[in-house]
Order: C-alpha cells, then sequence, then structure tokens
C-alpha cells in the first residue's frame, strides 16, 4: 500500500477553487459611500483616530481595464485563537496581489502579533501557499495573542516593515486584534510611515459582527463540527436512553455557538448566556431549571437527553460576574498570592480578601472550579472561560438538587451524566464550503484595499446568504465599529462585541421552539459530518444564525 503524506480529502480540498463575489473576478473600481462616524462616543473616538475617523464604506464593482498599480509587499498576521479558513484568507490575499502585479511579494509574520515585533518572519510563496489551500488551521505562520498595544511595539513593526520594504498589515483577528489594527493603522498615519494596515473579521466565537460585517469566518465550520457531534451524541442518548449529555460549547462570552448549535440539532435544553444575565438568573435557578426539566422528562419515561452550556456562561450570572471582576483585581500581578504554594492556602487568601457577599459565592462553589476562577487571565486580561469546567459544576449541582427533589417526592428517575467540552475541535477543521469561500473573497478584498491605498479598514463581504457570485465585497472604516468601553478601570475605545440579541430573530425562533425540543426524543436533528461535494443545499448552506437573521419579516 502507498502511503500518502496527505489525505484523499485534502489532497481533493487542495483542487477546490473558492467561489469568489461576481466584481471581485477581474479588475475592480472603487466606490465610495457617505462619510461614517462611531457607533458610540463619535466625539472621542473622532479625537483618538483624527487621521482615520470618518471614512467612507466602499464597495468594490467590477471594471473593465486594470489600472497599473506600483509594486506592493505586504505582510500578514494571524492573532488570536485558530478558527477555519485563515489559510484562505492568506491564499486569497496572495492570489489578489499576483493578479494585481506578479511581482508583488507577501511576507507572514510567525507566531502572531510578536512576529512583526521580533521580527520573525518568512516569505510567502506560490508553493508555500499551495500546499494550506483549503485546509483549516494557522499553521502556515502560527497564531499567537500578543497584544500589539503600545508605540515601542508600533514601532519595532515599522522598523522590520521599512527594512522589507512592506507598505501594508493585513491583521486577520477578532474584536480585540482588530481593534489594535485601527490603532496601529492611526499611529502609522500621524508618524507618515507609508505603512497601511487592514484588518479581518476572523473568530468561531461569531461575536465579531453588525450591519456591515454579516459574520465573522470560522463560525461556520466550528459550528456545523460541533452540531454534527451534537447530533451524534443524541442519537447514542436516543438508542441506549440511559445518560444525559451536558454539552459545554466554546465561544469565549456570546452564546451565539450554542445558539446556532441548538437551531442545528433541537437539544432537550439549550443554556443562553444573554437570557441568563436579563433575566437576572442565579446559578441555583439554572439547576433549578435543568432539575425540572429532567424530572418532567423521567415521568415520560425519558431518563435521558442533551443539555448544551454556552462556555462563557458563568460571567453571566450576575453574582459570579461580580466574583469574577473582584477577583480580576485581587489577582492582577498578586505576588502575594502567587507564593502560596497550594490550592487550599489560595483558596483561604481568596476569601479573606473578597467582600463578604463574593466570598459567600466563592464558598458556595466546589473548590475545582473555584480554583479554576483563579487561574492565569489572557493577555487581554480576560477569565480563560475555556478553562472552567461549568458543565461538570452543574452536573454536581443537578446531582444533589435532583436527590433533594427525589427526598420530597417530586422526582422519580435516574439520572446518569456524561459531561463533553466542544472547542478545540471546530477551531481547525477543514474549512466549509461557505467558509472556504468567504475567506479566500476577505482575502482577495484585502490585496484590493491595500491597492486602493486605504487603511484602518475591515474587510467586508456581505449579502452571504446569496450565491457567493453575488456578495458584496468592500471595506469598512474600522472606526465606525468602535465606541467607549471600560476595561481595566480605564475608558477604551473597542470595536463593540456582539452579543446574542434576545429581540433578533435566531433567538426568537429559538425560543418559540425549545419547549416542543425539551419534551420528546422525536425533535432531535442529526445533522451529519460538513459535505463539500453535492447539491448546494447540503454543502453550500450557510448558519441558521445567518439565514434567520437576513430573513424577511
Ligand atoms: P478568538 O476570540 O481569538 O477568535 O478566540 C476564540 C476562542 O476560541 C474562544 O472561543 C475560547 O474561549 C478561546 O479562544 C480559547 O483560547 P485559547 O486558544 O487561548 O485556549
Amino acid at each position: 500500500m502507498k502511503v500518502n503524506e496527505i489525505s484523499p480529502l485534502q489532497l481533493e480540498r487542495s483542487l477546490y477553487q473558492p467561489k469568489l463575489p461576481e466584481a471581485l473576478k477581474g479588475p475592480v473600481s472603487l466606490k465610495e459611500g457617505a462619510l461614517t462616524t462611531s457607533i458610540g462616543d463619535q466625539e472621542t473616538i473622532q479625537n483618538l483616530f483624527p487621521n482615520t475617523y470618518g471614512q467612507p464604506v466602499i464597495t468594490f464593482e467590477k471594471a473593465d481595464n486594470q489600472p497599473v498599480t506600483p509594486i506592493v509587499k505586504v505582510g500578514v498576521i494571524l492573532s488570536g485563537g485558530q478558527a477555519p479558513g485563515g489559510h484562505n484568507v492568506i491564499a486569497g490575499l496572495f492570489d489578489g496581489l499576483k493578479a494585481l502585479h506578479p511581482d508583488n511579494q507577501l511576507y507572514g509574520f510567525l507566531g502572531g502579533p510578536s512576529g512583526l515585533v521580533e521580527h520573525k518572519y518568512v516569505e510567502l510563496t506560490h508553493d508555500i501557499i499551495d500546499a494550506y489551500r483549503n485546509t483549516g488551521g494557522f499553521d502556515i505562520i502560527g497564531s499567537g495573542r500578543t497584544k500589539l498595544d503600545d508605540s515601542e511595539q508600533f514601532d519595532k513593526g515599522a522598523a522590520i516593515c521599512h527594512q522589507l520594504g512592506i507598505n501594508a498589515i493585513v491583521i486577520i483577528g477578532g474584536d480585540d486584534s482588530n481593534t489594535n489594527a485601527c490603532i496601529l493603522a492611526e499611529y502609522y498615519a500621524k508618524k507618515k510611515e507609508g505603512i497601511q494596515v487592514i484588518g479581518c473579521p476572523k473568530t468561531i466565537d461569531g461575536d465579531l459582527k453588525n450591519e456591515m460585517i454579516e459574520t465573522s469566518f470560522g463560525f461556520d465550520t466550528a459550528c456545523k463540527v460541533y452540531s454534527e457531534l451534537i447530533g451524534n451524541i443524541q442519537r447514542d442518548a436516543n438508542s441506549s436512553k440511559k445518560y444525559y449529555h451536558f454539552i459545554r460549547l466554546m465561544g469565549r462570552s456570546a452564546s451565539h455557538i450554542a445558539l446556532e448549535c441548538a437551531l442545528e440539532t433541537h437539544p432537550n435544553l439549550c443554556i443562553i448566556s444573554e437570557e441568563v444575565e436579563a433575566k437576572k438568573m442565579t446559578l441555583a435557578d439554572i439547576v433549578n431549571q435543568i432539575a425540572r426539566l429532567i424530572a418532567s422528562r423521567a415521568k415520560e419515561g425519558h431518563n435521558y437527553g442533551s443539555i448544551l452550556v454556552p462556555e462563557g456562561l458563568i460571567e453571566f450570572i450576575p453574582a459570579m460576574k461580580v466574583l469574577i471582576a473582584e477577583l480580576n483585581d485581587l489577582l492582577a500581578h498578586n505576588g502575594e498570592f502567587n507564593a502560596i504554594p497550594n490550592d487550599e492556602g489560595r483558596r483561604q487568601y481568596v476569601i479573606q480578601h473578597l467582600t463578604p457577599e463574593s466570598a459567600k459565592v466563592f464558598q458556595s462553589i466546589p473548590p475545582a472550579i473555584g480554583k479554576q476562577l483563579t487561574l492565569d487571565r489572557d493577555p487581554h486580561g480576560n477569565v480563560q472561560v475555556s478553562l472552567i469546567e461549568t458543565e461538570k459544576l452543574l452536573i454536581e449541582m443537578t446531582k444533589h438538587r435532583l436527590s433533594e427533589m427525589k427526598a420530597k417526592g417530586e422526582y422519580k428517575g435516574k439520572f446518569q451524566a456524561v459531561n463533553h467540552f466542544f472547542g478545540y475541535e471546530g477551531r481547525c477543521a477543514t474549512p466549509s464550503n461557505f467558509d472556504a469561500d468567504y475567506c479566500y473573497s476577505l482575502g482577495n478584498t484585502a490585496s484590493s484595499l491595500i491597492s486602493a491605498g486605504k487603511t484602518g479598514y475591515i474587510t467586508s463581504v456581505r449579502n452571504l446568504t446569496a450565491p457567493a457570485s453575488e456578495w458584496i465585497a468592500g471595506g469598512v472604516p474600522i472606526t465606525m465599529m468602535m465606541n467607549l468601553e471600560h476595561r481595566h478601570g480605564k475608558e477604551k475605545p473597542v470595536i463593540k462585541k456582539a452579543l446574542v440579541e434576545l429581540d433578533g430573530k435566531p433567538f426568537r425562533f429559538f425560543a418559540q421552539h425549545r419547549d416542543e425540543w425539551a419534551k420528546g426524543n422525536k425533535h432531535y436533528i442529526f445533522p451529519g459530518p460538513i459535505q463539500y461535494g453535492g447539491s448546494a443545499e447540503v454543502c453550500d448552506q450557510p448558519t441558521k444564525t445567518l439565514l434567520l437573521e437576513q430573513e424577511q419579516e
């Protein structure tokens, strides 16, 4: 047997030619819309970004001739968590640049934003790009979470750009990374460095979206992978009829992933963090809700089911939110805490230094979860929610609550739970056709924005529920998406994170149907694996979230 170095599917996918919007299939002309303002705090944002604020939204249209453009060198950075399709953004950017001029060059900064600061880079050639087309992962140049936010870093970045002759940097990242792209663009514009900065909307979390950015790339594929797994688990539960599966889904803060997976698989229960916060629910309320569902299903003879838990839940429970904020302040650069050698000592230290209310909440959660809440923050100061095993916490508390209910005769049944966490399984999956096409288009759009001399823009490809040929490509000034938020004790200009809107169509659809899905076992949907070849109905469907958001009333 011949041993292949890549799988047959990978081989076939390497030949896939991603679909582009009609306008990007040849020379483009640029159409400028009206001047823009930020979504909030206009005066302050304008003062902070005098050189990049207020630029118009740009749309690219088909043109007859390609104007002669000067040769450009571009650097690209992958920032933050992996998301399926990142390689195609780079391939689209590379192909776009080469179509503009065969002598254009693309450099990749290695290991995320730190590659720019530490001058670690590689030139991306045809051979390298071809090996990564339509593949998942960010391993072509690696990614990292270094925060680009001080002038020393910016100056080091400018130095390597001048040394290599780089005229533009493309930063592929989430809301924090694109906020930093905007700050970098402003800094280089102010210092007349001659380096453009373009952002690109990435994150499986789906929380970098607004009127102009319909979805971030990677959300589609990641949700489809998780939904396949949830469907498989539901089929197993339906077959053996003995387990409750508690499935925690990535997504840091927003519950978009959990909601999309619920829309795709119809679980018996899906908790939405934004609803928990709006209803000011306590942990005990959530546990009661789960226990009531289990008790009522037991009455029908169903001692099994599926429960989806969003990763960020813990931060949306009001009392927990206060506790986490206190822990953030208490533990930031706390040498005293870090010097305590054992878990129990650290736990006691925390209890003594919290307010009485938060100390009570901290004491009410199992020590293992308490420990997870005190682990290191990420470079952006966020609790690493992916390390907090909320699903195990809920299982323990539900078990306890059910035994209380049993003692009172309110529950007759058997509760056996299995915990799962789906996150890393989906972040590097082979991109769906949607993400392969969308990412390639985003990269291609970035090359046109660079060629048009733009800076401080994020690539925007819209009309995404239509066939790819009808997508609308262009750029949106990043300042347009900004407002001021309180971060680490200061008011900072940031891109507004999009949480699940409780009056939005995806949540409303879910809320209309969840009672039916709670009851039986006939409503489960089993989506199966992502398909790449076959009818568009099976292979090219966008997420249910996007379909519902764009559905006409
Ligand atoms: P980005 O926001 O950078 O895209 O990352 C998203 C994410 O996958 C979250 O869903 C998750 O909480 C986090 O990254 C995990 O971070 P890490 O990769 O550092 O473990």
